[in-house]
């Protein structure tokens, strides 16, 4: 019998890898998908166009309790994975209520079905944490055992879809498990989050397609992985023996503007760096200005740092990551510059 898999998020970077992860391993893959005014699939089109019959995406929506349950009943996954969420933390102070209502009370809907359906023996669930939780970090590098600190209404979400997937895992003997996911990217990552923004804006410069890329806090340090890496970590986890949660994270830390170094390197440009703080900028070979910074992009709580030991991933689920920082961002440059030349959409 082949597996069933459930995928709350499949739209989004990680769950569009995930799927195509799944579906190599001989999953049937199920994913929800929001009603939108404008077309939202464009991350996994390429799956539809294989024509695989073991691809269905249903409509449906994480605050909706009624919706979530149907989906569970109806699918009754053999795994269920939490990817949903409104998953920009600048943007969750903007709109805090709606962040709290998919990213935290989200989770507990899936909970709460599985259970309400007598699915708790037969289901296993993810829940896609995250290295926002430990916010204003207590302890460098973070482990699994590192207190949480989150600094916005995103991190505090997340930390109680956190807590309530060990709830359930210890209250109802469910298998609940955590990845607490540090960041990762791709060329499928929203253009909104700074890796993306940093390749798509210095690739257009390059091009002649824009003149400058605004950023805000270019100092706050990040532990970046592939996403391809981790949506088999997300498996890996569902797959031992015993519920459990893992760091998932690659043990490396660069700045923004070290990230912003790789790109230009890997683009050819010469850019050079005058200024301090907030008055720093890189200018081009012509001396012209191409980035500078914005306060408006920065967060009212910032998170300076973020450092991931995944000591524990690496020795229980024999998982480690296979892409370094390059050449993700070599990927990610690659894809913008022929997504820009030739105006193609496919990514
Ligand atoms: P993403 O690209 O922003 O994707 C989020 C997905 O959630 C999209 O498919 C989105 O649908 C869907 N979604 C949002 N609100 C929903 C709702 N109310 N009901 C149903 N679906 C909804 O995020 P990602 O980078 O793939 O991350 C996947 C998960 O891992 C998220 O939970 C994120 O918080 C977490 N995480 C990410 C990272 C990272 O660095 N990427 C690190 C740690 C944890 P639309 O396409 O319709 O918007
Ligand atoms: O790319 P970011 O927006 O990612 P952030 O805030 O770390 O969150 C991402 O990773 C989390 C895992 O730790 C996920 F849970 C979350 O869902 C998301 O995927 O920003 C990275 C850093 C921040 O310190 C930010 O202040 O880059 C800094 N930054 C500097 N200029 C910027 C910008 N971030 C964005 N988005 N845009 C800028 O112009």
């Amino acid at each position: 019998m082949m597996k069933k898999a459930l995928i709350f998020g499949i739209t989004g970077q990680d769950g569009s890898y995930l799927a195509e992860f799944l579906l190599k391993k001989k999953y049937k893959v199920h994913g929800v998908k929001r009603k939108s005014s404008s077309l939202n699939t464009d991350r996994v089109d390429h799956i539809y166009e294989e024509n695989n019959k073991n691809f269905f995406l249903h409509y449906g929506d994480l605050t909706d309790a009624i919706s979530v349950n149907r989906l569970v009943n109806i699918i009754k996954p053999d795994e269920i994975y939490n990817l949903a969420a409104q998953s920009h933390v600048a943007v969750s102070f903007v709109i805090p209520n709606y962040t709290a209502n998919v990213d935290a009370l989200g989770c507990l809907n899936i909970l709460e079905a599985i259970k309400s359906l007598g699915l708790d023996k037969k289901v296993k669930f993810y829940q896609a944490g995250t290295s926002e939780m430990f916010g204003k970090v207590l302890e460098s590098p973070q482990t699994e055992k590192t207190p949480f600190y989150p600094r916005s209404p995103y991190g505090v979400s997340k930390v109680f879809s956190h807590w309530m997937t060990i709830n359930y895992r210890e209250s109802y003997k469910m298998f609940a498990c955590n990845g607490i996911l540090f960041n990762h990217e791709s060329p499928r990552r929203g253009e909104t989050f700074v890796t993306r923004k940093i390749t798509i804006g210095l690739a257009k410069i390059k091009l002649g397609l824009q003149k400058k890329l605004i950023l805000g806090n270019i100092y706050a340090k990040r532990d970046w992985g592939h996403a391809k890496d981790y949506v088999e970590a997300q498996w890996l986890i569902l797959q031992q023996k015993k519920p459990d949660d893992f760091v998932i994270a690659t043990g490396k830390q660069y700045s923004v503007k070290h990230f912003i170094n790789i790109v230009a390197k890997e683009l050819n440009m010469k850019i050079t760096w005058r200024g301090k703080g907030i008055n720093e900028k890189a200018y081009d070979a012509n001396n012209n200005i191409i980035i500078e910074c914005n306060r408006k992009y920065f967060r009212p709580s910032e998170v300076q740092t973020l450092l991931g030991n995944p000591t524990k991933a690496k020795k229980i689920l024999k998982w480690k990551p296979k892409i370094s920082v390059s050449e993700l961002a070599k990927e990610m440059i690659q894809n913008d510059l022929r997504i820009l030349s030739h105006n193609d959409k496919k990514k």
